[in-house]
């Protein structure tokens, strides 16, 4: 079978399972929120990496129903740790640029929450500058909505596209997220230090927040902390894990 049809009956059968990355408040150290990433786990060919499915998903289709299996088991979960009493999380869902622009992204986050219970400041919702580029517009009466509904919009990525922070400060946006590739280097490259550091301080001075991404050392945390980055994700912390596995990191800091 074509990976397209592969995929339509992996997502009905089950085969497709979130993990949780661990997103951490820089300042006190602790887990606060969790971005998730889908994995397919299939029974012959083992685990098959987003990158190889979801551009199949996009130019066939089957991004509307994975999107919104996403989006639901998202919510659902969040509001299982919710009700098992640990610390409130924000949860971090990615969307692709085909995925925003044509199907209802809006509309399925809020049918998510609403079965859930799940607090809409709760869900983060994670955009590219290119999705943002493409029929600008169009992008901003989506994200309007999304921000009457309480949920948080994050840039991911941030740094590899062609956006100016002058652009993005049209749409109502909470969070940038510095591409892993400014933080891989630090702290051989200056370049990279220098970007990180830029980035991190017309941020705050626009009122968003900032996360680093692909943290995976103590010296890169550091610089972080001392430039006043907000959050960050990367293998320092955790690699994205499943369900129970979170759930134990979760629990071991409380
Ligand atoms: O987890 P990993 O680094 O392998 O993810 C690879 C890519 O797949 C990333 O760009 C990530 O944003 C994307 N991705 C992971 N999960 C989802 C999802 O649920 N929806 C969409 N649209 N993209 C995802
Ligand atoms: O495109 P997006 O930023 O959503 O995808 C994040 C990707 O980065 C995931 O595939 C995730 O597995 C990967 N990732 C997360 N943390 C690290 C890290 O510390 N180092 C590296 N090299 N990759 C990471
Ligand atoms: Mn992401
Ligand atoms: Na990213």
């Amino acid at each position: 079978l074509a990976m397209e049809s592969r995929l339509r009956l992996a997502l009905t059968q089950g085969h497709l399972k979130l993990y949780f990355q661990p997103q951490v408040d820089i300042a006190s150290g602790r887990i606060v929120g969790a971005e998730a990433l889908v994995r397919w786990l299939d029974p012959h060919e083992g685990l098959i990496s987003p990158a190889r499915f979801i551009p199949v998903a996009e130019v066939s289709g089957v991004i509307g129903p994975l999107g919104e299996w996403v989006m639901r088991e998202v919510c659902l979960q969040g509001q299982r740790w919710r009700e098992a009493g640990l610390p409130e999380l924000t949860l971090a869902v990615n969307l692709s640029p085909r995925q925003f622009h044509l199907t209802d992204v809006a509309g399925c986050a809020a049918s998510a929450l609403a079965e859930s219970g799940f607090p809409a400041h709760r869900l983060e919702l994670e955009l590219t500058e290119t999705a943002l580029a493409e029929r600008p517009e169009e992008a901003r009466q989506v994200l309007l909505r999304l921000q009457a509904l309480g949920v948080r919009m994050a840039v991911d990525d941030f740094g590899t596209g062609y956006s100016s922070l002058a652009h993005l400060k049209r749409f109502p946006i909470d969070v940038l997220k510095i591409d892993q590739g400014f933080i891989r280097d630090i702290p051989r490259s200056g370049d990279d230090m220098a970007i990180s550091a830029a980035i991190i301080a017309m941020g705050h001075s626009l009122g968003l927040q900032v996360l680093a991404e692909g943290v995976e050392t103590q010296e890169q945390l550091a610089f972080l902390r001392e430039r006043g980055c907000d959050r960050y994700q990367g293998y320092l912390c955790s690699r994205p894990v499943p369900v129970a596995e979170f759930t134990a990191l979760l629990q071991a800091q409380a």
